[in-house]
């Protein structure tokens, strides 16, 4: 009687636990018995400290006991080391956060199946001071670009209601070394700054302080007029200037240690200091010295383009480096990694590494906007790296990371910021692959040197399996991702010819009258009888002189210029010679083919992994993964047939039989709701 009783009660009480995806990479099996976890003598108990040790006590599964040590002689600025000796295994760093981010090291090899022997040592230190998340998060709870469903800070909600996702958030940033976040979007609503809503963020960044993370605002320019009352917000006024003192003691009364302002200025009809005669340093300036007794930084974005007759690609370049070495020490230049905008292939922007006297940070977008949303995978570590390695030849083997990981000034800050695919569905962003985006931003903030192997294998073993069956071939498939979608959506340095709005699907020969030419494909692709291509050499709009030599020299030469690059420098004629020694129409049809063919290739080698993956799981993502393959067809197949009608040519033999025709493209509009997991299918 007692047994069927206990029975019927675990069936009933104990949820049958599905898979949702929810845990990310943190799947440490909870220990029966704690783990020997102590402090050393001098070492205080800090709420940091007390996370370090609940983490490790729960999920340590090893017996080997575990000391944590804050000590002035240990590395600093949030690294740490760890060491195993015959006694068992220290966690020593400077600060309580250097401890955690050291657990958190120690868990994940534990994760991996790898250990520390004795006598063996691990150092690491960050790559950059702030490895910053930009959610682009709305108060209504929208997000801009946002794939995942809504807001997960729910201002409603707030302060009363602490909901318990902010603490998961925070440990999860915290696991893979990410110390901040930009709460709201850069497309800033004035009211952000309103009392009321500072009292809401101050929660949330009570929240998020003991895991290392600290909160910032993106600030909309025009505060002072819109909700201060004044009638201008010139940042030379001095009612203007006293007005940001206040808000900003406010805040600090509030939150004390805030991080400080993320800007989008006089960009895409945001309001700006140029909007009275001023210049992006006043503004930028003027918000820093009012940070500067606090500490607080100013992260002053230089994606700003106007609709005027100069190429896109050349406007941040143009607009900021005059007033390289003006900007005040606590300021930094927050630059997109391509000229242009986060584009599925962009060569790096040119003012890294050209502004010497200036900080600038790298910003990537781990939300994929231009590379198939929730829907594709696209693993983007690969093409951060791509942009971090570069070489920029400003100086000696000088590559973009290292352009913004050197101090302009000692008390300078480096940052790297990534815009979040988080949002407040159950798997945190949407697809179960997509969470590899989040954890490589995490992972190459912290280390830029960290192979984008490596990190998938880390994000496959934690999160799906460690089964080298499993890891191996989904590890080649994400590495193999970016250039797969490249293929599919814009190859040979095509950009930007996606449908207007949602930018999900093709749209090369979208034309809105009255639209902006540089919101329109026909501006970026330049198709004609001829050939197709943006003319940006030293006889067209000249951004390739914005590259230090030998780049600039390599770029202009279309028999030089790295033909992942050839459209994006010249504009090239259908019948030009690629080096493979096909014609570039020819070429253009074969590599949109093979996008295609990867994306089978993908579908086959995810139902090879099933084996080795739980059952929800594995059917959300065959889902995607064959959605995914189905949009490369109608990418390939809207692109080459628009692109037919100018080059007169053929498809090549036994190259692909287009799917589609194109006046159904051309005529189908895809809906912004349709595209969602649960309207996959409802896409041609
Ligand atoms: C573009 C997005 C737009 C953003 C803008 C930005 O389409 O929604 O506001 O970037 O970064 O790519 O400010």
């Amino acid at each position: 009687m007692r047994i069927w009783w206990l029975i019927i009660s675990i069936f009933c009480f104990v949820p049958l636990h599905a898979e949702d995806g929810s845990q990310l990479w943190l799947r440490m099996k909870r220990n029966a018995v704690p783990a020997k976890v102590s402090l050393s003598k001098e070492t205080k108990k800090t709420e940091t400290m007390e996370i370090a040790i609940r983490e490790l006590r729960d999920y340590w599964n090893s017996p080997t006991a575990v000391t944590l040590k804050v000590a002035s002689d240990a590395p600093g600025r949030d690294g740490f080391a760890l060491n195993r000796t015959n006694n068992g295994i220290s966690v020593s760093s400077a600060t309580d956060r250097g401890v955690l981010y050291g657990i958190y090291s120690l868990l994940r090899l534990q994760q991996m199946g790898d250990s520390l022997q004795v006598g063996q040592t691990v150092q690491e230190v960050p790559s950059y001071d702030l490895r910053i998340l930009n959610h682009w998060d709305n108060p209504n709870g929208t997000i801009e670009r946002g794939y995942a469903g809504r807001s997960i800070w729910k201002w409603d909600e707030l302060p009363r209601r602490i909901s318990p996702v902010y603490e998961e958030y925070a440990r999860a940033n915290a696991s893979i070394g990410i110390n901040a976040t930009v709460l709201n979007n850069v497309n800033a609503k004035p009211e952000m700054l309103s009392t009321d809503m500072l009292r809401k963020v101050a929660a949330i960044a009570k929240v998020l302080r003991p895991y290392g993370i600290k909160t910032f605002l993106s600030v909309n320019f025009a505060s002072p007029k819109v909700i201060g009352g004044l009638d201008t917000a010139d940042p030379l006024d001095t009612q203007v200037q006293a007005w940001w003192k206040k808000k900003v003691a406010e805040i600090y009364r509030l939150i004390p240690d805030f991080g400080g302002f993320l800007v989008k200025a006089n960009s895409e009809g945001q309001p700006g200091p140029q909007d009275y005669g001023r210049t992006h340093v006043d503004g930028a300036n003027m918000l820093a010295d009012v940070l500067a007794p606090y500490k607080g930084v100013v992260m002053w974005r230089a994606f700003v383009y106007q609709a005027s007759s100069s190429d896109r690609a050349c406007q941040a370049y143009e607009e900021f480096m005059p007033f390289d070495g003006q900007f005040k020490e606590n300021v930094i230049i927050q630059v997109k990694n391509g000229p242009i905008d986060f584009q599925p292939r962009e060569p790096f922007s040119p003012l890294f590494g050209a502004m010497r006297n200036t900080q600038v940070m790298p910003e990537f977008q781990i939300t994929q906007e231009y590379l198939g949303q929730s829907i594709h995978t696209v693993f983007l570590a690969t093409m951060w790296k791509d942009c971090l390695d570069s070489d920029t030849y400003q100086e000696n083997g000088l590559t973009v990371a290292g352009a913004t990981q050197r101090r302009t000034v000692p008390g300078a800050t480096t940052a790297m910021a990534g815009v979040a695919n988080i949002g407040d569905v159950r798997n945190w962003t949407g697809s179960d692959m997509a969470q590899s985006n989040w954890y490589a931003f995490g992972r190459l903030s912290w280390n830029t040197e960290l192979p984008a192997a490596n990190i998938a294998d880390e994000f496959l073993k934690q999160t799906f399996s460690t089964d080298e069956r499993f890891v191996a071939p989904v590890s080649q498939l994400l590495l193999r991702s970016w250039n797969a979608a490249i293929s599919y959506m814009m190859p040979l340095g095509l950009h930007h010819i996606f449908a207007e709005g949602h930018h999900y699907g093709p749209e090369p020969w979208c034309n809105v009258p009255g639209f902006r030419k540089d919101w329109l494909p026909s501006y970026y692709h330049q198709a004609d009888s001829f050939g197709v291509g943006f003319d940006r050499t030293t006889n067209g709009s000249g951004a390739v002189k914005q590259y230090h030599e030998p780049l600039s020299v390599l770029y202009n030469d279309v028999n030089t210029c790295p033909e992942e690059y050839l459209l994006w420098f010249h504009h090239v004629s259908w019948d030009y010679i690629m080096r493979n020694g096909q014609t570039l129409w020819d070429n253009l049809c074969y590599t949109y083919q093979f996008g295609v063919d990867e994306t089978v290739r993908f579908v086959k080698t995810w139902e090879n992994a099933k084996a080795y993956v739980d059952a929800e799981r594995y059917e959300k993502m065959l889902q995607r993964f064959r959605r995914q393959a189905a949009d490369a067809e109608w990418w390939r197949d809207a692109c080459v047939l628009y692109f037919q009608q100018y080059s007169g040519e053929p498809i090549p033999a036994g190259c692909f039989t287009p799917k589609h025709r194109l006046e159904d493209l051309m005529r189908y509009k895809l809906r912004i709701d349709n595209y969602t997991a649960a309207g996959m299918d409802k896409l041609p």
